[in-house]
């Protein structure tokens, strides 16, 4: 294959503003409309199932303004109230016009699963021309369908030789994956690439990937300072920390850096050399992490760092040792509204159902951190899982109530869904319905596998405990969806088997 020439650089993605939304035929839905929902009537106007009794009756938490309020009003207080005020009726089930979800059987939105399935099926087909600002992204949105519909309990089999197909074309000669064919190869797209291939979970999804190239590439975005840039020359912040992590840990490359990364002449001998002490040097004043050192604390960049720590070892052993647990999880519930329930990325902003993962996700890996592993000193295998640091009914309320569009998931109300929301909401609804341990790796079974470097995201359990039961139980069986691993955000053994498939591969 000759090099391309030159390769375009592909446009560092600021996902929120790549992802558009829904393709031009769903804006004729009435969710284009969704503002007219919210003409307040009488509850005797409102049909039989939409008032207050038939929706279950609504904690005043969920269902109430905040009580306490900062009586400054400024633009940030009025977009806040807003917000307030466009979720309620979705929450509360009053003063909706032209929305009839069925409600399960604690009175509050099913998951529409068959709808969000067929809005990730489209995700995966053509697009009309006003897509071509998203060309650069194709590789997101096959992880964010194929993920969400792995979610979702959904059979993707069919999909993985087209997936690999078009993953193989964006593969560049020098390592790395672009965002198409003959773009400069990126870590984001490259990220997705590993993710796909292990959600494909086949030898033939595994092996199209050029680890040894992979390999190579990797070693020039290696930094002086620890972290990772995110292509040649581009930015370096948490995401390079993570993505590359998830790609050396997955793919069983060697940590030693190739003989020609440019960071070797600044005495960096391996991946993780200054990465964790990099990555320390990210958490910001307020306790979250920033995409780089002095940035603001950002959900997004947050969940990066943490993902990336829980790579490098155990939850309890990294997040202790190079953060500051106790702002970092006054920070995370500082993150979550009431009455909205839902998630919001950074101080004074709005909630946003992407978050229910960049946020949400967070919280196995803190609570992980805080309880230590299962079979250790301060907890006895079966005992009870530790209270959660969190409000898994509120984001359950907020996702079920407000994220769910007509087809597919969205951000708030007033958004059009999306594939990106759609996936992230999904993952986020799978993290507030499964409890998720760290298995110290001391059972017999557990002793032989996943012992060599960076094997510690293959050492999680889920905790059989039924968080959709008792009080503040707001969702049923048919609402679930899938566990995950919690560091690597794929479908539950996905992540393991590769990397158990290359821990059986002798050299590259
Ligand atoms: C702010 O958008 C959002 C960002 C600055 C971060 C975007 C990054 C990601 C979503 C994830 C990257 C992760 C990987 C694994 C590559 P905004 O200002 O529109 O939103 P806000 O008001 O909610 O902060
Ligand atoms: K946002
Ligand atoms: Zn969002």
């Amino acid at each position: 294959m000759s090099s391309p020439t030159p390769p375009p650089e592909t446009p560092s993605a600021n996902l929120e503003e790549l992802v558009i939304g829904p393709r031009v035929e769903e804006l004729s839905d009435s969710d284009a409309k969704v503002d007219d929902d919210f003409e307040s009537i009488s509850d005797d106007e409102l049909p039989p199932e939409l008032t207050r009794t038939a929706w279950a009756s609504v904690p005043e938490l969920f269902s109430c303004p905040p009580p306490i309020r900062d009586e400054l009003e400024t633009q940030t207080s009025k977009l806040q109230d807003k917000t307030v005020q466009e979720c309620l009726p979705f929450l509360t089930g009053k003063g909706l016009k032209d929305w009839q979800p069925q409600l399960n059987s604690r009175g509050i939105p099913k998951l529409s699963r068959a709808a969000h399935v067929e809005f990730l099926q489209d995700a995966l087909g053509d697009y009309p021309p006003q897509f071509a600002v998203m060309d650069a992204s194709r590789m997101w949105i096959l992880y964010w369908a194929l993920a969400g519909l792995s979610f979702l309990g959904e059979d993707i089999s069919e999909y993985v030789e087209s997936m690999v197909y078009t993953f193989d074309a964006a593969q560049h000669p020098d390592g790395g994956f672009g965002g198409g064919h003959g773009q400069l190869a990126h870590l984001a797209p490259s990220y997705t690439a590993v993710l796909c291939a292990a959600m494909g979970a086949t030898s033939n999804s595994y092996d199209f990937i050029d680890r040894k190239a992979m390999w190579h590439w990797l070693g020039r975005m290696k930094q002086a300072s620890g972290g990772f840039s995110m292509c040649a020359d581009g930015e370096v912040d948490t995401r390079g920390a993570f993505c590359a992590l998830v790609i050396i840990s997955l793919l069983n490359l060697p940590l030693e850096l190739p003989p020609e990364s440019p960071a070797k002449k600044d005495g960096v001998e391996t991946f993780t050399d200054g990465l964790a002490d990099w990555i320390a040097s990210c958490q910001s004043y307020e306790g979250g992490i920033g995409g780089a050192p002095g940035n603001e604390a950002h959900g997004a960049y947050t969940f990066c760092a943490l993902g990336a720590l829980c790579i490098l070892g155990p939850p309890h052993e990294t997040i202790p040792r190079y953060l500051n647990v106790a702002t970092l999880a006054s920070w995370l519930s500082s993150r979550q509204y009431a009455p909205e329930g839902g998630l919001a990325g950074r101080t004074n902003k709005l909630v946003d159902g992407c978050y229910s993962h960049w946020i949400g996700g967070c919280w196995a890996l803190v609570e992980a951190a805080v309880a230590g592993p299962r079979d250790g000193a301060s907890r006895k295998p079966g005992a009870e899982a530790p209270p959660s640091l969190w409000s898994r009914e509120g984001l359950v309320r907020y996702i079920l109530c407000c994220a769910q569009g007509h087809y597919g998931l969205r951000d708030k109300p007033s958004k059009h869904p999306d594939a990106y929301h759609t996936c992230y909401n999904l993952a986020g609804l799978s993290s507030a319905q499964h409890v998720y341990s760290y298995d110290g790796g001391q059972t017999e079974a557990e002793e032989e596998e996943f012992q060599g470097p960076l094997s510690a995201g293959f050492h999680w359990r889920t905790e059989d405990v039924e968080v959709g039961e008792g009080e503040g139980a707001v969702f049923d069986e048919g609402d679930m969806v899938n566990p995950m691993n919690p560091v690597y955000v794929v479908p539950w053994g996905c992540a393991e088997n590769m990397r158990r498939y290359f821990e059986g591969k002798v050299g590259f």
